[in-house]
């Protein structure tokens, strides 16, 4: 296959509410999709860097300027597939979210012209997935009731609550009095904490939660296999774990017994995989993580979470925990599971005239 252009098109997502986290509050969603045509097929995929470079170095400008100023000319001329593009853009440092949406756009106009569907490819052991929801950090304790409320009642099988220093033990207590020690329960702290809080998070050990996740900076990793050694409840990292030699080193050094894979910030789906096999020889469970995509994005995490190992509940949500019209057919959950796409490739596409509307910019790159 030979790579005819790439368009990078910037598109504008409202959120349906604010999403904040320890590191900061998103109320727009600024996406960066790649379409690779071939003529063959075309490929979509959609780079998950946000607006700023706060959850990890990357950011959206910069992964559009790394794509056309290096990761774009450096792709194959032809026999273009998604290995050959892993390979090509080996020698460029870092920028794996940049990566992954280049590989993933390549490897889906691929399994498009062969009909395959990328789940069938990774190895999907399930045609549908159930699925968590991330819920942000709030004002008031009733309000974060409430919101739990509402994801429970949609049927949401797992709460993912976003902590922070201030905003910890009282959520978690108040969640678990109102809805009962039957809920998955689970915290994410987005590196907002140090060892020096260790006996602070081990009050966290009471509520029986499903994991932690990401309590200590990024690259923390022996630090976190210290806090994992006075912790009950599992340590889960995010952050940290950015390629499958990352994971290997976190499982040897004992930083975490569960990972949460995100295809774009480990370099995509390829690498993704490679954990995932990895973790389930170690009896390390795995989970779909997620950044807030539209349907491009989700339609691909869909069909990974479906491999065999990722044994817990993703952050998979449906279209409309994040956006009022997605770019896609909208996924909506069904007795909390979304069905894993299975059309050719990821299975899904835009909509063209809402994709009109959301456009900000395109940009045409010639092979
Ligand atoms: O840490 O998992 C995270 C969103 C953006 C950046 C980082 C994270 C998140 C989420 C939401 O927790 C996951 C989702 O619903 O897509
Ligand atoms: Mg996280």
């Amino acid at each position: 296959m030979k790579i005819t252009g790439i368009e990078l098109r910037r598109i504008a997502m409202p959120l349906v509410s604010p999403f904040r986290t320890s590191f900061g509050v998103e109320t727009d969603r600024d996406v960066l999709l790649v379409r690779v045509v071939t003529p063959d097929a075309e490929g979509w995929a959609e780079c998950s860097a946000m607006s700023e470079p706060r959850y990890s170095a990357e950011y959206v400008d910069g992964a559009a300027e790394v794509m056309r100023r290096f990761l774009i000319p450096a792709l194959p001329k032809k026999d273009v597939d998604a290995q050959a593009v892993g390979r090509a853009l080996e020698p460029f440092t870092g920028h794996r979210m940049a990566k992954a949406a280049l590989e993933t756009a390549v490897l889906d106009a691929r399994l498009r012209a062969s009909g395959e569907s990328l789940a069938r490819h990774l190895g999907a052991s399930r045609d549908r997935v159930p699925c968590g929801v991330s819920v942000g950090i709030m004002d008031s304790i009733p309000e974060l009731l409430d919101a739990v409320a509402r994801y429970v009642d949609e049927g949401y099988v797992r709460i993912k609550l976003k902590i922070e220093p201030g905003w910890d033990v009282e959520p978690v207590r108040a969640v678990r009095e109102r809805f009962g020690d039957g809920l998955l329960l689970q915290v994410d702290a987005n590196a907002a904490y140090t060892l020096v809080d260790a006996p602070h998070l081990a009050r966290l050990d009471a509520f029986g939660l499903l994991l932690i996740e990401q309590p200590l900076a990024n690259d923390d990793m022996v630090q976190h296999a210290r806090l994992a050694r006075r912790l009950t409840t599992p340590v889960c990292l995010d952050e940290s774990i950015e390629s499958a030699a990352d994971a290997a080193a976190a499982i040897s050094l004992g930083a975490c017994s569960i990972i949460n894979v995100k295809p774009a910030r480990v370099g995509g789906y390829l690498e993704a995989r490679r954990i995932h096999d990895l973790c389930r020889a170690h009896g390390v469970a795995v989970w779909c993580g997620g950044m807030l995509e539209t349907g491009i994005g989700r339609a691909a995490n869909l069909a990974l979470a479906a491999l065999p190992g990722f044994t817990l509940p993703g952050d998979t949500s449906g279209s409309h925990r994040y956006f009022a019209t997605d770019v896609t057919e909208p996924f909506v959950l069904d007795g909390g599971h979304l069905d894993v796409p299975a059309g050719p490739g990821i299975g899904v596409s835009p909509v063209p005239d809402v994709l009109a509307e959301v456009t900000t910019s395109t940009e045409w790159i010639s092979a």
